[in-house]
């Protein structure tokens, strides 16, 4: 050691190249492929990987966490609930009590994220930022996989066609978009799927409903997070996020109780 940088043009540009293709090339058919990398869809990203499950997560964003970022209209800080805290505590983020609240927890917005994002990658999960789902594969009448464009082709607008994830499972946590249902309906008219969306604010009940509304929509689909309460026309909750978390860890034991008996 010299204390000299090495810094060759061809290396660098090898270096990324190569593990680029490397890394494609081994996720090209997975077991599940979470589409939106939200509390809901890291949360089932944490869950599965740690069990054993090849599991992607595709966001369109080059940053992963979804509506987390922003606490409540940019103050920053979001509220959890009792039980939901318990998964936020094993990712190691910090919790403050609400004083005459003994159910509810304030988090920091910016903690939150991060630490569930190194979570979700240390159990095992590989997040692919920039990439957008923009349709399903649909093979006898079951999902199994999705279509895959990069979002800065998608952004420009160009005629450029996709390619392809293979997958076991592919679970919707695309939030109040819930965009991978919504293609699915639009593309399939014969399959008759109507998605009404979410209803207005009512956070008790948005969130008591989130859980019981994550389950297997379609064969091969899943939806969790708002995009659960959008397809069951759901209320939305605002800053409260114990729903989020729980609806992710569900739809992971979900799929994990169908690779079992597979
Ligand atoms: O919206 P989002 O955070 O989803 P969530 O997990 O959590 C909802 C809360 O953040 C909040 C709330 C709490 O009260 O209501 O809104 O249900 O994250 C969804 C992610 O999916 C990405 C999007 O960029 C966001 O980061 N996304 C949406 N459509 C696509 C997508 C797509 N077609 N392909 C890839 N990513």
């Amino acid at each position: 050691m010299d204390g000299k940088l090495r810094a060759d043009e061809v290396a660098v540009t090898k270096s990324i190249l190569k593990s680029t293709f490397d890394m494609w090339m081994d996720l090209i058919d997975v077991d599940v492929v979470i589409v939106g990398a939200g509390p809901s869809g890291l949360t089932a990203a944490k869950y599965l990987a740690q069990n054993g499950v090849k599991t992607v997560v595709l966001e369109r964003h080059l940053s992963f966490g979804g509506g987390t970022w922003g606490g409540g209209m940019g103050f920053p800080n979001i509220v959890v609930e009792k039980p939901a805290d318990e998964i936020l505590r094993e990712a190691g983020i910090k919790l403050d009590e609400v004083i005459g609240e003994p159910e509810l927890f304030t988090a920091d917005s910016v903690e939150v994220p991060a630490k569930l994002g190194v979570a979700a990658i240390d159990a095992g999960a590989k997040i692919l930022t920039g990439i957008v789902v923009e349709d399903l594969i649909l093979k006898e009448d079951k999902v199994s996989g999705v279509v895959i464009q990069s979002y800065s082709i998608e952004k420009a607008g160009l005629h450029v066609d996709p390619i392809t994830i293979s997958a076991k499972y592919v679970i919707d946590s695309t939030g109040h978009d819930s965009s991978v249902i919504h293609t699915l309906a639009r593309k399939n008219k014969d399959l008759g799927i109507e998605v009404p969306g979410e209803k207005s604010m009512w956070a008790d009940k948005g969130e008591n409903s989130l859980t019981r509304n994550t389950r297997e929509v379609f064969p091969g689909l899943y939806v969790c997070g708002m995009a659960a309460n959008a397809y069951h026309a759901g209320y939305r909750m605002g800053a409260i996020f114990g729903g989020m978390y729980l609806s992710g860890k569900k739809c992971a034991e979900l799929i994990l109780e169908k690779l079992e008996n597979k």
